[in-house]
């Protein structure tokens, strides 16, 4: 069959014009259909049943025609590309229907046939070529079929590989008429086995042409109401003006986990051509960590393939165009200087693809030039990290490519530079911010510590015990201060990480010493006994815990470090509560376990020592206003009427009356402060309840109770965090978090975001020693993890979070503190103290219920 005889595209004649339709696109039928507008739920069900109806017949038909028949020949199509450099554009070549469109595919289908043909591995098998598309250029979008017995695939594949040298070698040989087409920029790949093989999958296309001062919106089926339905291909052709870009934002990104099953894939191009992908993308993206793409000409495919199951609620994205080197886009020039910035084009979003940018840099005479990218990422796969033949950055000769974690220096000796960024023809990513300064070259780093990898450090954070340098090479060949542990490796170590049952020395020396011999259990009572004593069903530790967690979940007498059920029957299972499992006998251990989840996906961050949380990160965070004032403390959802705070937090002070309700303004929901938005909820209170034993003095018993005027509704981003039951047992050595805006009861918000860090809870004797004996047993210390500079994350009042099990997994998070003091914030080398949640468990429930 001719395919330019039947219309030039693989359309069908619609039998029926159902804007609802879904079409199905099995292997002996390459129809699809184009449409404008959403499909519809009538559609999907009808090609459901159509679906089954024709999967069957065709399995039926695929085991005779491979059983039976003897000259089995396989299928094979191919998608490609080219520029006609002889052509204008014309307007009527964006509809397929137009007898322009018609003549110029004709003409392109025809010579493709007589390149095909003087090709002796293509030219028996070749069936037809169809052109899918024009854009601006002139350049066609072409698809190619082949019927290839079995063994002659690779063959087939091959040539088709070299597409490019076969029209160079057609067009310089042959004897053509005046009037041919001549072809540039020829690009060619396989059709992925999916799409023509025996699976039969839905298929929806659609196209769109944005305009000036307009932004179109593309979802997947169904969205927002139902998850996108499986074993769909869909595609999105997107067009813009002449000399205009794409410009394709995500606000909602939420797939499967797993690229193998579903999929976006984004090309700059009109057809699916591998080497014109742009990006696979899958998985959750926060609004917060926002997805942003710009094409390099004035086309882009977006594709989203799901497999059979497991669906998610699926994308929704907004299409515009931007002028091609536009704002946003533009790049490179010359800077002159002691100092500048310059960055990748679309930055922190993703660069296009096909770019060039080159900054020529120039500091004051005699001086070097150091070049310090604050992020780098230029990730593209089958990227080689030395070779840099795709996307990279070049400082003057020297190329960098790759992802990198951190700061990266490098030092030009000389005072001019030529810095240039190139990113190929396919595989895009955030790109790089970069700062540059005139440098002393007999003193690059003035009173600052020069380390290894050229960056300039603080001399205070040599030899702290943080790799802040990012190579180590802050915290070699150190001389401890006395104040902190010295290591038999020579590294320093601050002294808080002692016998925390970490080993961060490396050699284990800061774990020497801590209590236990080699062969003994240490205790929760810190008693030591010998390991072989542990789960024979004796309490040798006098407090039972060498009884806990034996396997097989029993009851057991009840003490003080045993679980109590709601029947008053104890378990011999450590921290049983809402782990999933049930071990009481009644059930009640995961009784009232709506608590401590994020009802949002989150993924770990590329960008390391970003500290700013993602939206609905820590839904049970508070802010505390008191009116007037704005934010003044932390504090946490324990139900949908009451929350956790710091007593500190509610003590009268002069004029203002921070123990009484009216004062305050508790927000929920909240992500930036003064931003309001759709998640923030705003309550007043009721009752203000400070532990009755709070010591303003020695900041003990420092925790208070806040009950709201009326119930809040959760949501995504307003959400209870667990209560651990008073035997629940945090370890020293644990990671836990701590969140808010860096506040104290007497400042203002010092961050908009809310902040995240994680911290490590200390060996409870260890800090009692460091704070010279100022700890009781109603605190709990916990150390910053993170290097470089000093983080201060935590509002007095705020949320100790500790995940019990990895989120994905299910796990919960239980408040194991409340921000205490400690300057309310976690300062390297200054632990952080908080109020220890189990210890109020009693007096919570009591006057709370929850
Ligand atoms: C092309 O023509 C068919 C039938 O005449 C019509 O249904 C379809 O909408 C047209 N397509 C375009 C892109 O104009
Ligand atoms: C780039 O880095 C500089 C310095 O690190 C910073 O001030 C600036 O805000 C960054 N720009 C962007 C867009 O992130
Ligand atoms: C050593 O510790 C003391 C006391 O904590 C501190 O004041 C001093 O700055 C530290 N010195 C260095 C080099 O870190
Ligand atoms: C805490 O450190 C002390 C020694 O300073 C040690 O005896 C004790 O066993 C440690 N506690 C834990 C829980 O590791
Ligand atoms: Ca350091
Ligand atoms: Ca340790």
């Amino acid at each position: 069959m001719d395919y330019m005889d039947s219309g030039m595209r693989y359309t069908p004649k619609p039998d029926k014009d159902w804007d609802t339709s879904v079409q199905f696109l099995p292997a002996s039928d390459t129809k699809k259909l184009e449409k404008k507008k959403g499909p519809g739920r009538i559609g999907a069900v009808v090609g459901v049943v159509v679906f089954a109806a024709v999967l069957s017949l065709m399995t039926g038909l695929l085991v005779w025609h491979f059983h039976y028949r003897k000259d089995v020949r396989e299928k094979r199509m191919y998608t490609g590309s080219m520029r006609i450099t002889n052509q204008v554009f014309e307007q009527a070549y964006e509809n397929s229907n137009s007898t322009e469109f018609k003549a110029l595919a004709k003409q392109v289908a025809e010579q493709l046939k007589t390149i095909y043909s003087k090709t002796p591995q293509l030219a028996k098998y070749y069936v037809g070529s169809t052109v899918e598309a024009f854009s601006e250029g002139v350049v066609a979008y072409y698809l190619s079929e082949f019927k290839v017995p079995v063994g002659q695939a690779a063959a087939v594949d091959s040539a088709m590989a070299s597409m490019d040298k076969l029209v160079d070698k057609a067009q310089r040989t042959a004897h053509r008429p005046g009037n041919a087409l001549v072809f540039e920029d020829v690009v060619s790949s396989g059709v992925s086995s999916v799409f023509i093989s025996c699976f039969t999958i839905y298929f929806y296309d659609y196209t769109q042409h944005t305009r000036a001062n307009h932004i179109g919106t593309i979802t997947s089926p169904g969205f927002p109401n139902t998850p996108y339905p499986p074993n769909t291909y869909i595609q999105w052709q997107l067009r813009a003006d002449p000399g205009y870009v794409i410009k394709l934002d995500f606000d909602t990104f939420n797939l499967e986990e797993d690229c193998k099953n579903d999929f976006v894939k984004l090309y700059d191009s009109l057809v699916a051509i591998e080497s014109r992908a742009m990006e696979e993308i899958c998985g959750y993206y926060s609004p917060s960590d926002p997805l942003s793409f710009l094409s390099s000409r004035n086309v882009m495919l977006v594709t989203l393939v799901t497999s059979e199951k497991g669906n998610y609620p699926g994308i929704r994205a907004h299409v515009s165009q931007v002028q091609k080197g536009g704002a946003g886009m533009k790049c490179g020039g010359k800077i002159i200087g002691p100092q500048g910035a310059f960055m990748s084009p679309n930055f922190p979003n993703y660069y296009p693809p096909n770019t060039e940018c080159e900054w020529k840099i120039e500091v004051p005479a005699g001086k070097w030039i150091s070049v310090i990218f604050s992020k780098f990422l230029l990730f593209e796969p089958g990227q080689n990290g030395k070779d840099c033949t795709k996307d990279y950055v070049a400082v003057n000769s020297k190329k960098l490519c790759g992802e990198k974690v951190g700061q990266v220096a490098e030092t030009v000796s000389s005072n001019v530079a030529t810095i240039r960024f190139v990113s190929d023809r396919s595989f895009v990513d955030r790109g790089f911010n970069a700062t540059f300064k005139a440098i002393d070259s007999l003193d690059p780093c003035p009173k600052m510590f020069q380390c290894k990898n050229q960056l300039c450090m603080d001399l205070k954070l040599k030899c702290d015990g943080w790799n802040d340098c990012g190579d180590m090479s802050d915290e070699l060949n150190c001389k401890c201060n006395e104040s902190d542990l010295q290591c038999k490796n020579g590294l320093c170590k601050p002294m808080f990480w002692q016998c925390d049952g970490v080993n961060d020395c490396g050699d284990n020396t800061d774990e020497l010493n801590c209590g236990c011999k080699a062969d003994q259990f240490l205790c929760l009572n810190s008693a030591c006994v010998l390991k072989k004593k542990r789960c024979d069903g004796r309490d040798d530790c006098g407090d039972g815990s060498d009884e806990l967690d034996c396997g097989r979940t029993t009851s057991t007498p009840c003490n003080d470090v045993t679980y109590k059920c709601k029947n008053q029957m104890c378990i011999n299972k450590q921290n049983p509560e809402c782990d999933g499992t049930t071990d009481c006998a009644d059930g009640s251990d995961e009784e009232n376990c709506d608590c401590g989840q994020r009802l949002l996906r989150f993924k770990g961050s590329r960008i390391v020592g970003g500290q700013e949380a993602e939206q609905g990160e820590f839904p049970w965070q508070v802010s505390l206003h008191v009116k007037a004032y704005g934010h003044v403390c932390g504090a946490s959802v324990i139900s949908r009427r009451w929350l956790v705070t710091a007593a500190h937090c509610v003590q009268d002070d002069g004029k203002i009356k921070f123990s009484q309700p009216r004062t305050w303004e508790a927000h929920l929901g909240v992500h930036t402060q003064r931003m309001p938005g759709k998640a923030v909820v705003k309550l007043g209170l009721k009752q203000v309840i400070p532990h009755p034993y709070y010591n303003a003095y020695t900041y003990d018993n420092d925790i208070a109770l806040m009950e709201l005027a009326s119930d809040v509704a959760f949501s995504d981003y307003i959400q209870p965090i667990c209560l651990p039951a008073a035997q629940h047992v945090f370890p020293s050595g644990t990671t836990v978090s701590i969140t808010g805006w860096g506040a104290t009861r007497e400042g203002g918000s010092a961050a908009s975001v809310l902040q995240k860090a994680q911290v490590r809870i200390i060996n409870g004797t260890v800090c009692n020693r460091l704070m010279s004996n100022q700890i009781t047993s109603r605190m709990l210390c916990a150390g910053i993890l993170s290097g470089g500079v000093d983080a201060c994350q935590g509002d007095s009042g705020g949320p100790l979070s500790s995940l019990a099990s990895p989120a994905s997994e299910g796990g919960r998070s239980f408040l194991a503190g409340v921000v205490s003091w400690g300057d309310g914030c976690a300062r390297r080398n200054k632990p952080g103290i908080y109020s220890t949640v189990t210890k109020f468990r009693g007096w919570i429930k009591e006057k709370t219920g929850v």
